[in-house]
């Protein structure tokens, strides 16, 4: 089962079903449910979310306006868990090579703290580049969502969107590089975990487009990953707790050739196999 987030008619958040071309509103006015992160606590968020189901009022989804599929939870992120970022990495910032290396090889993986939810663009919104930033790549990445007991209750799709210039001038410029207005796509939609293919399976394709042509394409797939997701998240989880639940983006293992930088006026499209695309246009501070 697919859930979104869309803005009604009356303009306010509320929650459906993306059934293939259709959206079936989720009635939750007399339920014990607020929110999509209150859907995604329940034991058996399938069936509670079927359970409220409103066929009656169903919509074509080219009507609706989809927002990011977040509420109130935090979003963290894993790095270098792909090869390819290993590598960019290292291109980036000879004086951290050694960090990147022996993070992708460490018991311990590298997680930072991504975005809070007003730092999120959904479906069609706006990612930026940083003002003060020349050289900026989205980062297309399979998302986990975790209930508040960290159980993998869904995905959805991220973007990463990442400074590399100012990352690469010096790691701890690491927070600036990845934590600013509209610094992370999420979207379009959370697709509950009974509903993914096998993990070995996915495909993740990234396409760029400027002014109607193909700037950049891409694809990876999650079996490439050096990491669990499990393994993820037990570490994610370590001292830490998230009271509304978090979204974990798990790092990317594509990146475009040096030489490549996003421009405003971009067009970046996310699709991960199982979710479903994610695009969005690109501005600059
Ligand atoms: O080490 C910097 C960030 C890495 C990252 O975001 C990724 O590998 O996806
Ligand atoms: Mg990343």
């Amino acid at each position: 089962m697919r859930l979104i987030k869309y803005l009604s008619h009356a303009g306010n958040p509320a929650i459906g079903q993306l059934d293939g071309d259709w959206v079936i509103p989720l009635d939750l006015l007399r339920s014990p449910f607020q929110t999509l992160a209150d859907i995604l606590e329940d034991d058996d968020p399938a069936q509670a979310a079927r359970s409220l189901l409103d066929p009656s009022r169903k919509m074509p989804t080219a009507d609706v306006v989809l927002l990011a599929p977040i509420d109130q939870q935090e979003v963290w992120a894993a790095g270098v868990t792909y090869q390819r970022s290993q590598v960019a990495r290292k291109e980036e910032s000879e004086a951290a090579a050694f960090c990147y290396d022996r993070v992708y090889s460490s018991p311990r993986p590298e997680l930072f703290f991504k975005a809070t939810p007003h730092r999120v663009a959904g479906p069609g919104q706006s990612l930026r580049i940083r003002a003060d930033s020349n050289w900026n790549v989205p980062e297309p990445e399979i998302t986990l969502v975790l209930n508040s007991r960290l159980k993998l209750v869904g995905f959805t799709v991220g973007n990463d969107m990442s400074s590399r210039d100012i990352e690469g001038e010096n790691p701890l410029y690491l927070p600036q590089a990845k934590v600013y207005n509209a610094c992370c796509g999420l979207g379009p939609c959370i697709t509950l975990a009974g509903a993914m293919p096998p993990v070995e399976s996915i495909q993740i394709r990234l396409v760029i487009r400027r002014a109607g042509e193909v700037a950049f394409a891409g694809t990876t797939s999650v079996a490439r990953m050096a990491r669990s997701f499990d393994d993820l998240i037990q570490w994610l989880g370590r001292d830490n707790s998230f009271p509304h639940g978090v979204f974990l983006l798990t790092g990317t293992g594509i990146v475009p050739e040096r030489d490549f930088t996003l421009q405003p006026g971009d067009l970046v499209a996310v699709s991960i196999d199982g979710i479903g695309t994610l695009t969005n246009p690109i501005v600059q501070g």
